[in-house]
C-alpha cells in the first residue's frame, strides 16, 4: 500500500526529472564569494541593510559571529519592520514575542524563545551561549536573565502594530497570520576572513499567533543550523513546516553528504512540498544556505523569496527560484 506522502513524493519527484508539473522553476547554482573571501547572506530585501552592518565587521577583520550578531540588530531595532523585534507583530493577546538563536562555527549555540520586552534577542541568545551551560531560554526565565544580564527593558509594540492587531480583532475571526508577505524572519550567514561560519535568526514570529506559539526560528537545526567543516543554512517562512522537517539541520547534512548548496535547499524543500499535492496555497518556506567554499543556495516553495548578497564585489538582492 503507497501512502499519501510517498505518492505525492514519487509524482513530485517524476514531474522534476521530466521538467513538467510542478517541477523547479529553474536550478542554476546561486553566485557565492571567492574562495577565501569573507561573505554575508541575509533573508529577504530587508536583509540588504542587516549585511552592510555585518559587512562592517567582516572589513574590519572581525569574527563572523559578531557580523551575524551585528546584522540582526538592524531590522531588531528598525520599527517599519513588523515582523523582527521592535515594530513586530503582536500574538493574538497583544504581546509582542520574539524568538532568536545564533550558533557558532564549532557548534555552540544559544537561544530565545517567547521572550517580550528586549529589542535585542540574538544578543541574549549570544549571551545564553556564551554565559551559561544551556542552549535555550525561554519566556519569563529568558526574560529574567535578560535584565540580570543588563539588558534594557523596552516595550516593543509600535502603534502601528497596534493599530493593526485592533484592525485584526475587530475582524472578530481567530487567524494567525503567516505574514510571508510582510517579509518575516531575519536569517543571516556569513563567513568571515579566517573561514569560521556563523549564523543567527530573530523574529517576532507569526503575525497574532495564539499566545505562547513558538515558532521555528529559535529551534537550532531548524532555522539555523551551522557546521564548520561543512556550511550553514537558515529558514524563513511558515515555521510549522520548517520545525516539521527539521530543515536548516537537513540542509546541512545534504551538504555533508555531497549536494551543492542550491542542491541541498532544492531537496529540504521537496520534503515539504510533497505533502502540499498541487497547490501550496498560502504557504511560503525559503531556504538560504552557504557551504564552507563560499557557494550559495536558495530555494522557496513558491515565488517571492528573496535573499541579500554581500561580499568584496557584491551588494545584492536576488529572487530564489521556487518548487511551485
Ligand atoms: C515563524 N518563521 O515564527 C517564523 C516567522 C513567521 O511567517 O512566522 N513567518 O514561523
Amino acid at each position: 500500500m503507497t501512502s499519501r506522502r510517498e505518492f505525492l513524493t514519487s509524482c513530485a519527484l517524476a514531474g522534476a526529472a521530466l521538467g513538467t508539473g510542478n517541477a523547479p522553476r529553474a536550478r542554476a547554482e546561486q553566485p557565492g564569494a571567492d574562495p577565501g573571501q569573507p561573505l554575508v547572506l541575509s533573508t529577504w530585501n530587508f536583509g540588504q541593510a542587516a549585511n552592510a552592518a555585518a559587512w562592517h565587521v567582516l572589513q574590519q577583520s572581525g569574527p563572523a559571529l559578531d557580523a551575524v550578531e551585528q546584522g540582526a540588530w538592524v531590522p531588531e531595532s528598525d520599527p517599519d519592520i513588523t515582523s523582527v523585534g521592535l515594530g513586530g507583530q503582536p500574538d493574538r493577546d497583544g504581546h509582542v514575542t520574539l524568538d532568536a538563536c545564533i550558533m557558532d562555527h564549532d557548534g555552540q549555540a544559544g537561544s530565545v524563545c517567547f521572550l517580550e520586552g528586549y529589542e535585542h534577542p540574538v544578543s541574549v541568545a549570544r549571551r545564553v551561549m556564551e554565559d551559561t551551560p544551556h542552549v535555550m531560554l525561554a519566556g519569563d526565565g529568558a526574560r529574567q536573565f535578560a535584565a540580570a544580564r543588563g539588558f534594557p527593558a523596552r516595550n516593543l509594540l509600535t502603534e502601528r502594530a497596534r493599530q493593526d492587531w485592533q484592525e485584526w480583532r475587530r475582524e472578530a475571526k481567530y487567524d494567525p497570520r503567516a505574514n510571508a508577505e510582510r517579509h518575516d524572519t531575519l536569517g543571516i550567514l556569513a563567513r568571515d576572513g579566517e573561514g569560521r561560519l556563523a549564523g543567527a535568526c530573530t523574529t517576532s514570529g507569526m503575525a497574532f499567533k495564539l499566545h505562547g506559539r513558538v515558532g521555528d526560528s529559535p529551534i537550532i537545526g531548524a532555522a539555523l543550523f551551522v557546521d564548520g567543516q561543512v556550511g550553514c543554512a537558515t529558514a524563513t517562512g511558515h515555521g510549522e513546516f520548517v520545525m516539521r522537517t527539521l530543515g536548516s539541520f537537513l540542509v546541512v547534512e545534504l551538504m555533508r553528504q555531497g549536494r551543492s548548496p542550491q542542491q541541498a535547499c532544492e531537496e529540504a524543500i521537496e520534503r515539504i512540498a510533497a505533502d502540499l499535492g498541487n497547490d501550496p496555497g498560502e504557504v511560503q518556506v525559503g531556504y538560504l544556505a552557504m557551504d564552507t567554499s563560499g557557494r550559495v543556495g536558495a530555494f522557496a516553495v513558491k515565488p517571492g523569496f528573496q535573499y541579500a548578497l554581500r561580499n568584496g564585489s557584491r551588494d545584492l538582492v536576488a529572487d530564489a527560484a521556487s518548487r511551485f
